[in-house]
């Protein structure tokens, strides 16, 4: 029996709210019935009732700061316009102290993340990487160290012929807390193919990062749309995230991450075709439905502008990300926003779609601030 005032267009949904209301596990088929239907204000419904459920009026955010090492890849993904050949014009690499300071500029607002995320290097052992998080650790003890994509990971283990659940053991010794869901993509293999055929595929991807949950660490997941991707494979990524998060419980959070076009190869391909309000609402929204056990879906407010994030807020997502403080990856692939927002920027848009803004730290916990002092209560 559905609420009268849910009020639905397309009879195709019908059922499957039923199923939504009900609590019940959704299929591929009604997912895909789901990315089929243009009732945005349905499906939209349906996805924010999940969320009030779960959450109610609350909405998470952070104080974070993205620290990109170094742009120089091996890889030459299609999608991206971060990566840079060694000597190409733009290619850095920072140096540890470099690293270090970046981390502590403009330290106005005490953060309490770090994300770190950067190209493959050919040359950088993989100590740089230890020493990074160990000197960031030495320096910023009480912040979180979300670090290198499970593409990263694998490649260290590639060039140090270590495996992966030895890679891990020994980044969280010297300092990583968790890591961040990047390198995603898409899982289906004809589609990574086309757009990052450099990259591991969907089973090292995975893999990682059940190593990683068992290992005790959370992580988060991606997935990025809006390119060559039918609404099959963007089920097919769900399910398949899905699945893992039955096993391990280990993911705290999915980001949607809509594709740029500028300065990709992909982007030339898809005629520069950037992904529109109605697909970015409905990717939140249907990520909020198929992903029962998932307890955060994050409207990434870089890439979908601090305007459509917020109002991702009705439409399924409860959490915003952070403050972020100079992004790159989006930005070098043609975004538009802010490179970063203050804290009192993202509790205002908060606060004016009705919610209460809940500051957290990576994991989730409340962060208190005083004037001097910032508290994660455990
Ligand atoms: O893996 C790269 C994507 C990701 C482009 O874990 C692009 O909380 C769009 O994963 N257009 C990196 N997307 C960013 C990422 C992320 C961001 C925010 C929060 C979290 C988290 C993770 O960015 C890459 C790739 O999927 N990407 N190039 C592009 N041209």
């Amino acid at each position: 029996m559905l609420p009268a005032k849910l009020h639905i267009e397309d009879v195709a949904l019908r059922p499957v709210a039923e199923k939504v209301m009900a609590g019940d596990r959704l299929t591929a088929e009604e997912g895909l019935a789901l990315y089929r239907s243009n009732d945005l204000l349905a499906l939209g419904w349906l996805a924010n009732f999940v969320r009030e459920t779960l959450h109610g009026k609350r909405t998470y955010f952070n104080v974070n700061r993205h620290i990109n090492p170094t742009n120089v890849c091996v890889a030459s993904c299609r999608l991206c316009a971060f990566g840079r050949k060694p000597d190409a014009p733009g290619a850095y690499t920072m140096a540890l102290e470099e690293a270090f300071r970046i981390a502590g500029a403009n330290w106005t607002e005490a953060v309490t993340e770090f994300h770190i995320v950067g190209g493959l290097h050919p040359d950088l052992p993989f100590e740089y990487y230890l020493d990074l998080l160990r000197g960031l650790k030495q320096r910023f003890p009480s912040v979180h160290l979300k670090a290198f994509t499970a593409v990263e990971i694998a490649y260290y283990s590639q060039i140090t012929r270590l495996e992966i659940h030895e890679i891990l053991i020994r980044m969280k010794d010297a300092g990583l807390g968790s890591l961040p869901g990047g390198g995603a993509e898409i899982f289906a293999p004809a589609v990574r193919h086309v757009i990052c055929d450099h990259k591991i595929g969907a089973h090292t991807w995975l893999k990682t990062h059940r190593l990683a949950h068992e290992l005790g660490m959370h992580s988060t997941a991606t997935m990025l749309y809006g390119h060559i991707e039918s609404d099959a494979d963007r089920v097919d990524h769900l399910l398949q995230l899905r699945d893992l998060q039955d096993k391990t419980k280990g993911f705290l959070t999915f980001i949607p991450l809509a594709f740029h076009t500028a300065n990709t190869e992909l982007g030339k391909m898809v005629q520069h075709r950037e992904t529109t309000g109605f697909m970015d609402l409905k990717n939140v929204a249907v990520a909020r439905l198929l992903l029962d056990n998932f307890a955060h879906i994050k409207a990434y407010w870089i890439m979908l502008t601090p305007r459509v994030a917020q109002v991702a807020l009705k439409f399924g997502a409860d959490d915003l990300d952070g403050t972020v403080v100079e992004e790159k990856i989006y930005h070098d692939a043609g975004a538009a926003t802010p490179q970063s927002m203050t804290r009192q920027e993202i509790i205002r848009l908060i606060r004016e779609a009705g919610h209460e803004p809940f500051e957290r730290d990576t994991l989730y916990r409340p962060v208190q601030r005083t004037e001097t002092r910032v508290t994660v209560q455990v």
